[in-house]
């Protein structure tokens, strides 16, 4: 009987075992597909590594908690972001003219020689004698003294030989609506690189928009023809003499296609010396948060304010966190921060984030061409120029360039002899 009764014991409990497996799996199998319809697999905001220099990125699990070194070293840095539009179009806008009503990102453009790599067309068809179309991203100069120069890697051509492919680069200032510094030249029909030292002296933190502006002129009073203008790289350097860092440290992306408000907190921080920093969200619209600041030391300002943070098309960024700080030479600024978001009167996320800035031992800097050539040519109608960005600004004829992703083989137009 003792047997029997061991045995029974053994059978009731690998029975009990075998029911609870049963409903385990049950539970587990009805659950899953539940789940996923009901709620995303991913987190609402996901941060993002955006690949920038002298910054190294570590994500935490699902992409909710990050640490970021941040490298601030003298020598020359590239101010605004993405200016060689590797990827994709992220952090510049279009401002289309009366013609040239098209901006689009390309994964390579070959002038019928040379291939180029992640590169903006804009383009058109021309009736009339000129227009202006702008590249353009706003950008925060360094808070300390420093020297500017402008690099651009372009070329341009037209249908009709008879269109002058003249073009301008140029710093405007949205506060005052002025252009405070602007030169101009004639696009090549094969990719040429062409560096401007900026003679203007800059105001240290200011906003400004860096722009490009593609100006076809007509030579005659008749006559048309598709313009194109193909842009492998535009950027904006900053040389200076001390440890600097500005840059987008890292991003942030919605996924869920809600749009939040967002922030950014400073919760501690430790340093040596006398440090300064500014951190502030810029989102896909191009708008700014009132930054987080520290002055020599001192945390005068200890949270951002709110943005809108909402989905952002393809090939951009919903939000983007961006650093300008100087330390003295060997010094470090570590930052302990949380970045919020909440979705209207909701529940505030916060998601950690460690930032630490430090000046390493030196290395060589690379440092800019010399300065190029200027237009000599006045017909461009340069000055009206700010005037007519000032315009477009007001109206908000400023949209997202859209993606291609193909590959361009430019086929080179006949000359025409007028
Ligand atoms: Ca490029």
């Amino acid at each position: 009987m003792e047997v029997a009764a061991e045995k029974y014991e053994v059978y009731y409990v690998a029975l009990l075992v075998a029911v609870v497996a049963a409903s385990a799996a049950a539970s587990f199998y009805v659950y899953y597909p539940l789940s996923a319809r009901i709620s995303p697999v991913a987190p609402p905001i996901i941060y993002v590594d955006p690949g920038t220099s002298n910054t190294y990125v570590t994500l935490g699990p699902n992409a909710t908690s990050a640490f970021v070194k941040a490298k601030a070293q003298a020598g020359t840095w590239e101010v605004e972001y993405n200016g060689g539009f590797d990827d994709n179009p992220d952090g510049w806008y279009f401002s289309p003219g009366t013609y040239l009503t098209n901006a689009a990102w390309y994964a390579s453009v070959s002038d019928g020689s040379t291939t180029r790599y992640g590169v903006v067309g804009i383009y058109g068809y021309m009736t009339g004698t000129s227009d202006t179309a702008y590249l353009l991203q706003y950008v925060t100069v360094p808070n300390a003294s420093a020297s500017y120069s402008v690099e651009i890697t372009l070329f341009a051509y037209s249908t009709n030989g008879l269109y002058i492919m003249y073009y301008t680069v140029g710093l405007y200032d949205p506060s005052s609506s002025t252009t405070v510094w602007q030169s101009s030249g004639i696009a090549s029909s094969t990719w040429r690189t062409s560096t401007y030292s900026v003679s203007a002296s800059l105001t240290p933190g200011k906003t400004y928009i860096l722009f490009f502006a593609a100006t076809p002129y007509h030579i005659s009073w008749f006559g048309s023809g598709t313009v194109y203008y193909f842009v492998d790289e535009f950027r904006l350097y900053a040389t200076l003499s001390n440890p600097y860092y500005t840059n987008t440290f890292i991003d942030a992306n919605v996924t869920d296609g809600q749009t939040y408000e967002a922030r950014l907190v400073l919760l501690s921080y430790t340093y040596s010396g006398t440090p300064n920093a500014s951190i502030k969200l810029v989102n896909m619209s191009s708008y700014e948060s009132d930054p987080i600041v520290i002055s020599s030391g001192s945390a005068s300002r200890t949270a951002t304010s709110w943005i809108q943070a909402g989905p952002a098309p393809t090939g951009y960024t919903s939000l983007r966190f961006h650093l300008d700080a100087s330390l003295n030479t060997g010094g470090y600024l570590n930052m302990t921060l949380a970045f919020q978001y909440r979705l209207g009167d909701g529940v505030t996320v916060t998601y950690p984030l460690q930032l630490n800035v430090t000046d390493p031992p030196p290395e060589n800097v690379t440092l800019p061409a010399p300065p190029g050539h200027r237009c000599p040519c006045p017909c461009c109608g340069k000055r009206l120029i700010g005037r007519i960005l000032a315009a477009r600004l007001r109206m908000g004829l400023v949209e997202p360039i859209r993606l291609r992703g193909g590959v361009v083989h430019v086929e080179r137009p006949k000359p025409v002899r007028g």
